[in-house]
């Protein structure tokens, strides 16, 4: 998840792939998975890569019901010990959040919960944070509404929060878009204006990279300089070298072929 600093990334929550996972839904990056066991093998993958770097990593089960339930990002946004419940975007996925709410409720003792309600919807997939800063995506996902309950609860955290505009051709912010350090932030060309995120704080800085390369813009940063992306986009990589860090990439396309990103599949708390 997007929305804890570098520093905060101990912890991860993520969750099993179901069998009905062949069924997730699938209009950007992919046309749907059509391997589950390669999916599994790839999830695996993700798992160790975390635990390699440090983070302890906990697993739920999966839900048959909900073939999307293993991109748990979208369900809960955790933020300096608390916790928003967004309502997404998408009905299917509506049902998803019980199992992860409980858990995350349970690990973070004394954690303060917000609950959407109304017309809200967000996706969790759509915040990111830079440091302090806090991005999130108006997306056919998230809307005015959700956006508002995040503004109430990052004003509560004395944190600015900047709304960007998806473009039709994405889902969510992440879907575009990562912070691999708390002042760097990778977008490809050719989706937002090159203003999109303003005016950044000192030492902060936008890394466009090519279009094509889209979907290795989401990596995942991780304390101590180690940074998790995709295989297969040479220019970001090269990118995340030059900037110092130490990059690992990870196989995940059958992850993609469900609109899936690396953060998508986990919540840090
Ligand atoms: C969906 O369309 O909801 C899933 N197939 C993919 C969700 C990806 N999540 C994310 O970007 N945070």
């Amino acid at each position: 998840m997007a929305t804890v600093r570098l520093d905060q990334k101990r912890r991860a929550l993520v969750r099993r792939i179901p069998d009905s996972y062949t069924k997730a839904l699938s209009k950007f990056f992919g046309s749907g998975p059509t391997d589950v066991e390669k999916a599994r093998e790839q999830h695996l993958g993700y798992i160790q890569a975390l635990e390699r770097h440090g983070v302890t990593v906990h697993t739920l089960e999966a839900d048959e019901n909900h073939p999307d339930c293993m991109f748990v990002e979208d369900q809960a946004v955790v933020i300096d010990g608390y916790m928003l419940l967004p309502v997404p975007g998408h009905p299917s996925r509506m049902a998803e959040q019980p199992p992860i709410a409980e858990y995350l409720m349970g690990a973070l003792e004394g954690v303060q919960t917000c609950d959407m309600g109304g017309e809200a919807r967000m996706d969790g997939g759509d915040i990111i944070r830079l440091g302090d800063l806090f991005f999130v995506g108006r997306s056919t996902r998230t809307n005015d509404l959700g956006i508002a309950s995040l503004r109430g609860l990052l004003d509560t955290l004395g944190y600015e929060l900047r709304v960007i505009d998806i473009p039709d051709g994405a889902l969510h912010l992440t879907s575009i878009s990562s912070t691999p350090t708390d002042s760097t932030i990778l977008v490809p060309e050719g989706f937002l204006h090159k203003d999109a995120f303003g005016d950044l704080p000192d030492g902060c800085e936008v890394h466009w990279m090519p279009e094509e390369e889209v979907y290795g813009c989401n990596t995942i940063g991780l304390p101590n300089g180690k940074v998790l992306m995709a295989q297969g986009y040479p220019t970001v990589q090269q990118k995340l070298v030059d900037l110092g860090l130490e990059v690992e990439t990870l196989d995940m396309s059958e992850i993609r072929a469900a609109d899936g990103s690396l953060t998508c599949c986990s919540i840090f708390y």
